[in-house]
């Protein structure tokens, strides 16, 4: 490519503000046909975004030159959920050209701030999980390892959040609808998936058995690419899969009516990547998620072989020069489709085949709740996939056999099955994907070793060497050098930019913690991102807070395990403190929440109806909104964020031990400058680990004591009737005060938390009190505050996604960098 970017005339891609002036106005004119007068902010938005891209893809050609020349190693990342979050801004800090851009706007009378607005993000995951595999392409790109990723283009991404009355509203998210100027479309890479059918087995004169899936629909999957750029580095491609009619039925021979019915089903093929499912609802059943699934893995899979064959390699290397990564279960039927491509598309023989799935795949867990971890019907899958459905029951055969000469129990072989036969025969995707990878690893050191001791054991004592942690991390770039600018640029200017590709250089921040002038930046820094925060809230909710109040902030996905319950519970044992014992001893503080809860989770829906009913009674009571806010911002997004952690002081991790796998918001706030109050679960326990106990507020039961007390039989109701205060809260729950004369709006809370509590609420609640004490003491010593929140952010440099990455490359991948 460089003898044809240095010809002279070609298109201009410099990085000059001269360069960017020129390159937006080409846009504007001609890719939009626009002039200044006339054009919207959508269209100022679109010609910069086409500028930026233009300069983007420059970098994507030569870091895919090098990768071809160099003949590398690769990773293919799948993953059914991606939140990248605004493209525009996070481009603009890896390309260095911020303040460039800045000023040749400004000398068109334009305004970046309100550019950056415009755009609208694509919201194609639910949260953690999506949001970590966008961390990882940005670190992917930047590290320089050759790499794709690839997911669905779903049409609609996770639902709008409206808040109405208190009560969450969902409508759909039309990302699409204004265009999107970051996609390439990619006509030319489409792949056939099939579904349905029957398969038909038959032997050659040798006595070779084929066999052939005679599939009862087609439908043909087409790539959109987005490059994804690295800070000053390479790029790589975010390729998502959209479904489309193929084009095999013959139009001309319908007549009329038949004509409708071929529309019809070509919408029905459409249909597979119309709409995101929320993650924390039911989903066995769901025919159309296993499409999606199916879909997606099935154009991936073609696309990999496509690319290493067009190398001239052959198909018994594909594990040398390729490693896929499963990220979570959602494409483990991937394990099933490679076998099929293999055997029956590729004729390789069972055991070839066997040995290059092996020692392709890799799979990450992110969870250990029952619910999420996927099991398909078997009658489903017959439907749907008869010929994988036969693979995996010979892939279980021949693990049975193998298992069955070592040294295991009949109990043990039969937890180890992929079939689950008891009740309806389901498929575990899980044992899938751990049977048929070469790795298998948790995303925290307490999660890993869980998934090793519960969910595997038996895989992990057959398998040791099989199981490994990378604790999860963040890209530190967008979530401070681009959210929070102030702050990157106090950091810069004492210990320089290092940071920004070496995360673990914060630690020079460490001797400015004892600094009374630094400490004063640095809590200025934070009221000024306080004072931003409060404007948006003004914007979103219509409340006003005052910013030197104790921002104390929870927002995350609204379930149980996670507790948002447990924080109302603390905000109402103080709200009867001041109302009915008359005493007044907290600092002002508004609590924040956000967070969307899956459309047909019962509970979660009515933790938001909780959160904002003691929101209205709080925010409208002059005997106390001057103490305390309470605050749920409508509609949580990667952008929302950006502006969330800058402004946070105190963040809540206050799952149960145990339930949550990893948790990445307790990073970004950290990285922030917030303190947390959290439990030892997840990744709070490595983050209390390298900021110093001293520096975090902890409580709430371990793991272990969770298990223990479940193993003694835990009795809520008693805990409740031996503690007033706890007493006084929940009852609360059903007075009329709260409740404005609905008993019942609240009662499933109450007889949930009395009688099951299941999340063991009642048994941290006293814990987390006591503590909540301690973070208002420590509050109230701002230098001790500053001190600590300088301490935090000296020591997050572990949890950089750069490091995860690196972490996978040696552990997992085996892949080296190719740096352009
Ligand atoms: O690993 C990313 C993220 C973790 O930080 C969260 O703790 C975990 O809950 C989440 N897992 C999922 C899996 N699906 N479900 N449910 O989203 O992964």
């Amino acid at each position: 490519t460089e003898n044809y970017f240095t010809q002279p005339g070609v298109a201009n891609i410099g990085l000059s503000k001269e360069d960017i002036k020129t390159s937006f106005l080409e846009k504007l004119f001609y890719s939009l046909g626009r002039i200044p007068v006339v054009a919207t902010k959508n269209d100022f938005y679109t010609s910069l975004a086409l500028t930026v891209r233009d300069r983007v893809f420059r970098k994507y050609v030569k870091s895919l030159e090098q990768y071809v020349e160099e003949d590398a190693r690769g990773v293919a990342y799948l993953s059914a959920e991606y939140l990248p979050g605004p493209h525009l801004g996070n481009n603009l800090l890896n390309l260095e050209i911020m303040e460039e851009t800045r000023e040749a706007l400004a000398e068109l009378n334009l305004n970046l701030d309100e550019i950056l607005n415009e755009e609208v993000e694509p919201g194609l995951g639910n949260g953690g999980l999506g949001r970590l595999a966008s961390c990882y392409m940005d670190s992917l790109a930047t590290l320089g390892i050759p790499s794709i990723a690839y997911g669905i283009r779903y049409e609609f991404g996770i639902f709008k959040q409206e808040i109405q009355d208190g009560w969450q509203i969902e409508s759909t998210d039309k990302w699409l609808h204004n265009r999107n100027p970051w996609e390439v479309i990619r006509p030319e890479i489409s792949f056939e998936v099939k579904f349905g059918g029957h398969t038909e087995h038959s032997r050659d004169q040798d006595n070779k058995l084929h066999i052939e899936w005679i599939p009862g629909t087609e439908i043909k999957g087409t790539a959109f690419d987005t490059p994804i750029l690295g800070y000053q580095s390479n790029a790589i491609i975010l390729r998502l899969w959209k479904a489309e009619a193929t084009e095999s039925f013959d139009f001309a021979a319908y007549n009329l009516g038949d004509y409708y019915r071929a529309v019809e089903k070509k919408m029905r093929s459409e249909n597979i990547t119309k709409v995101l499912y929320p993650n924390d609802e039911n989903l066995s059943g769901k025919e159309l998620r296993l499409k999606q699934q199916y879909f997606f893995v099935c154009c991936s899979l073609k696309d990999i072989i496509r690319l290493h064959l067009l190398q001239g390699r052959k198909l018994e290397t594909l594990h040398e020069k390729f490693t896929i990564q499963l990220n979570d279960t959602h494409p483990s039927i991937a394990v099933a489709e490679l076998m099929r491509l293999l055997v029956d598309v590729h004729q390789m023989g069972w055991e070839d085949a066997w040995k290059v799935t092996q020692n392709t795949f890799a799979y990450t867990n992110h969870t250990l709740l029952p619910e999420a971890l996927e099991k398909w019907p078997v009658n489903l899958l017959r439907n749907l996939l008869p010929r994988h459905l036969e693979i995996i029951y010979e892939i279980n055969s021949r693990f049975i056999t193998e298992i069955r000469e070592k040294d295991f129990s009949g109990e043990q072989i039969s937890r180890m099955f992929l079939i689950d036969d008891r009740g309806e025969p389901t498929v575990r995707m899980a044992h899938l994907a751990t049977v048929g990878s070469y790795k298998v690893n948790g995303v925290s050191a307490l999660h890993s070793g869980l998934l090793q001791e519960q969910v595997l054991k038996d895989f992990a004592q057959l398998w040791p060497k099989k199981f490994t942690n990378v604790t999860n991390g963040i890209t530190h770039r967008r979530f401070l050098a681009v959210s929070n600018p102030r702050l990157a640029a106090l950091i810069s200017e004492n210990i320089g930019k290092d940071w920004l590709t070496q995360l673990d250089k914060l630690k020079g921040l460490e001797p400015f913690a004892a600094n009374k002038d630094f400490r004063s930046k640095w809590m200025q820094v934070k009221l000024e991102n306080k004072k931003n925060l409060a404007t948006h809230i003004k914007e979103l909710t219509g409340i006003e807070i005052k910013p030197e109040m104790l921002l104390d902030i929870q927002v995350k996905r609204i379930h149980e395990y996670k507790r948002q319950h447990l924080k109302v519970l603390h905000i109402l044992s103080l709200y009867l403190q001041i109302k009915k014992d008359k005493q007044n001893t907290v600092p002002p503080t508004a609590f924040v929440f956000a967070g969307k809860a899956a459309p047909g989770y019962f509970m979660a829906k009515r933790i938001i109806k909780l959160i904002t009913s003691v929101g209205d009674l709080i925010n409208n009571d002059p005997e106390v909104n001057g103490t305390l806010k309470v605050i749920f911002l409508p509609n949580f997004s990667v952008k929302l964020a950006q502006h969330v952690y800058p402004g946070a002081d105190l963040s809540e991790q206050i799952s149960m031990a145990g339930k949550e796998a990893s948790g990445t918001g307790n990073m970004k706030f950290a990285l922030n400058g917030a303190l947390t109050v959290g439990t030892l679960d997840g990744a709070n326990v490595e983050i209390r680990e390298e900021v110093g106990e001293e520096n975090f507020f902890l409580f709430g039961l371990t793991t272990e004591e969770v298990a223990d007390k479940k193993k003694q039989g835990y009795h809520p109701y008693k805990i409740y009737s031996e503690n007033e205060n706890l007493k006084r809260v929940i009852d609360f729950l059903i007075s009329d005060e709260l409740t404005k004369g609905d008993p019942e709006l609240f009662r499933s809370v109450y007889d949930n938390l009395l009688n099951q509590d299941p999340y063991l609420l009642l048994e941290d609640y006293q814990s987390y009190v006591d503590q909540m004490e301690n973070v208002y003491k420590v509050w109230q010593d701002p230098e001790k505050w500053a001190q600590m929140s300088i301490l935090n952010v000296a020591n997050m440099g572990k949890f950089s996604s750069d490091r995860s990455i690196k972490d996978y490359c040696e552990k997992i991948w085996k892949v080296g960098a190719v740096k352009v």
